[in-house]
């Protein structure tokens, strides 16, 4: 049950996405869209409310890339911070604040807050054994250590998580852990770290979600009561790493604070930042509420540790929800940035300039809010073709096109209305109800479909009264119709701002609306009578198979590179001499005819011209070439093997193949015509 408790302002914060590489769909989906939409929405509401965001720009994944790159890990968040800042203002996420973690109020708002809860006795102090990599001479803190996770036997699990199964991880915890730098095996260590003590915070994080906040999407209440039964343990919260920001106590030289320590404070400093003066009413009067957008591998840092940090600290509000997604997948395969197996943002907006609501449109369609979900390249072009074109665009095409021509652009009056304006905006009524309320509860494909509705209820009112049919003998008619059907577009304009906002605005501007508001959904008396329409443009337009079929090549260009990449071949064998090679006996032969053999799906049974008697050849590869395919093939056998008998069949011999980049068996064959019986040297 959502609970009914009346809020005086809200503050929105996004996952801080580290400034290691450019922002994703699967990003967009799971945070930002919807944070946009539901901050969106409660301006419309006339809410007081913030949306604040930022690049995380401290720990492991940047300094990897640095070092990869060979520069420094100042100029990856430099890079990457301008690429994601401007490509989400390109996608209309309205940030009041996007800021950085290597902000100086971030570094003291960070530093203040960990020295505040070392002096209150916060922390436990320990010397543990940690990873070392001598060659590299450094600490190998987090993803600087892979080895196969435990859980489910990733063997690229990091030392901090298991991105396979989202188990979070202490690099001890791996299996076969080697060093990300050098790929050495590391060794072991004694170091100093702090602790937050989270076993002592459990008594009442169990209170305050499990009894608290059952109203909290099943999958992060579900992730919580599974952490909080398991235990909790304490927690390191400083790493031996020099990108950072440093532990401000003495004896902690060459020490930073995690970057899961520092991230979260990110949103404090982030307001401190747009509301110098202000900033403490959302954080901490009881008035109001946080509320924290975020994907599911991020549930336990805002729902268990970083409520444990603020409950520490004493005086802030804790979240009020965290609707977590789950993820988005790329064409059925998971989204991964170092495999380049991603829509990225930026080049989106390259691609279809002026299209950034038609992905806002189907990242909101197909959210994964309560499992994974599967972004498809064609499902894009159809819910654009199909729904933003069909339904939207058309309807206040027709609606507009209309007015032009029977009324000169000018809103006309409105007369009695009939059953069908009636049902209409009955109907119109039930909508406006349920959307607010699916938005203020986190369901956004539900809320977007209830906007949808609303331009259906317009379409099937058109077509049902159809107007044009009535200009010759009903004007009067033709005018209430046409008055509804605008006002019902002047409502379309209020109910996709929050999903659709560059629609929204375009649509605004066409009716000549100064201003939205919510409070006006559903009313009919938004455009007064005489009231100038512009010119009707297209909100959408069709998208052709041809950009279609170009990104599908671009995906199925970087799956090839990735097979490649991922090839390695084996250690080449011990050596033979000449006479050793000499012994195999290999020929190139015919293939005159081959059938399945019987009882054996894997095996195919091929006569060869092998320019003597002929001879059979059972092979394995029934699975990957249909009989009639190989008759006339050359191909490479060794004709010297012993005879052995294969499901009732003798095979005199071994034809050549090898694996292709799907693990699929290709024959090997000459790439010339080569005379049967020849041997191959
Ligand atoms: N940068 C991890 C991530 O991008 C992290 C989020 C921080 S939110 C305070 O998944
Ligand atoms: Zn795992």
């Amino acid at each position: 049950m959502a609970q009914e408790k009346k809020f005086k302002r809200t503050l929105v914060t996004t996952a801080l996405p580290y400034a290691n590489g450019p922002v994703h769909i699967g990003h967009l989906a799971g945070v930002y869209i919807p944070a946009d939409i539901y901050t969106r929405y409660l301006r419309l509401r006339g809410e007081d409310v913030i949306l604040v965001g930022g690049s995380d720009e401290h720990g492991v994944p940047i300094t990897i890339k640095a070092q990869k790159e060979g520069v420094t890990p100042q100029d990856i968040v430099d890079r990457y911070h301008k690429l994601i800042k401007e490509s989400m203002e390109g996608l209309g996420i309205s940030f009041d604040v996007y800021s950085r973690t290597t902000s100086a109020i971030h570094r003291r708002t960070a530093s203040d807050f960990f020295t505040t809860l070392y002096n209150k006795g916060e922390f436990i102090e320990k010397t543990s054994q940690q990873y070392y990599d001598e060659e590299a001479d450094q600490w190998l803190a987090d993803r600087y250590i892979v080895g196969t996770c435990p859980h489910c036997g990733n063997e690229r699990a990091y030392g901090d998580q298991c991105e396979s199964c989202g188990t979070s991880l202490n690099a001890t915890d791996l299996i076969d852990p080697h060093s990300a730098i050098t790929g050495n095996v590391p060794v072991l260590k004694e170091t100093k770290h702090w602790y937050m003590p989270l076993d002592k915070w459990e008594p009442k994080l169990r209170e305050w979600i499990l009894e608290g906040h059952k109203e909290w999407r099943a999958n992060v209440y579900g992730q919580c009561k599974s952490w909080l039964e398991g235990g909790l343990q304490p927690r390191a919260v400083t790493r031996d790493l020099n990108w950072g920001i440093p532990v401000p106590i003495e004896g902690a030289e060459g020490k930073v604070l995690y970057v899961w320590f520092d991230a979260p404070i990110g949103y404090i400093s982030n307001t401190q930042e747009l509301l110098p003066d202000s900033w403490e009413r959302y954080w901490k009067d009881p008035e109001s509420r946080i509320i924290h957008f975020i994907g599911k591998d991020n549930i336990v840092f805002h729902c268990l540790i970083f409520p444990a940090m603020l409950m520490a600290h004493g005086g802030y509000q804790l979240p009020d929800n965290v609707p977590a997604n789950e993820f988005l997948n790329l064409e059925g395969e998971k989204i991964s940035t170092s495999r380049n197996w991603a829509v990225w943002l930026h080049e989106y907006l390259a691609d279809f300039p002026g299209k950034q609501d038609v992905l806002r449109y189907v990242l909101t369609a197909n959210a994964p809010e309560a499992k994974d979900n599967d972004f498809t390249w064609r499902d894009f072009q159809a819910r654009n073709n199909n729904e933003l074109v069909a339904i939207l665009g058309n309807f206040i095409n027709r609606a507009l096109v209309l007015t032009h021509k029977y009324f000169g652009g000018k809103v006309p009056p409105r007369h009695e209305l009939a059953d069908q304006e009636t049902t209409a905006l009955a109907e119109f009524k039930d909508v406006k109800e349920t959307l607010g309320r699916n938005i203020e509860t986190f369901h956004f494909r539900e809320a977007l479909k209830d906007a949808m509705s609303l331009a259906r209820i317009g379409n099937k009112y058109l077509a049902d009264t159809e107007p044009w049919k009535l200009a010759k003998t009903d004007m009067a008619r033709v005018e209430t119709i046409l008055h509804v059907a605008l006002q019902i577009a002047a409502n379309l304009a209020i109910a996709f701002e929050p999903f659709l906002p560059f629609s929204a605005a375009r649509l605004r501007a066409m009716l000549g609306m100064d201003s939205v508001n919510w409070d006006k959904l559903g009313d009919i008396d938004i455009l007064p009578v005489g009231h100038t329409i512009e010119q009707p443009e297209l909100l959408f337009e069709k998208i052709p198979d041809e950009d279609i079929d170009r990104q599908m090549q671009r995906l199925e260009r970087i799956k090839q590179e990735n097979i490649v990449n991922n090839f390695t071949p084996k250690a080449v064998a011990q050596p033979c001499t000449f006479d050793d090679f000499l012994k195999l006996d290999i020929r190139v032969g015919t293939v005159t005819a081959c059938e399945k053999v019987k009882k054996a799906d894997k095996l195919l049974q091929l006569t060869i011209d092998d320019g003597l008697k002929g001879r059979t050849i059972v092979s394995g590869i029934a699975k990957y070439y249909a009989p009639e395919d190989l008759v006339g093939r050359q191909v490479c056998f060794i004709a010297n093997f012993p005879p052995r008998k294969l499901k009732g069949v003798e095979s005199q011999g071994m034809v050549l193949s090898a694996e292709d980049a799907d693990g699929r068996l290709v024959v090997i064959g000459p790439h010339g015509a080569v005379r049967p019986g020849v041997q191959v040297k």
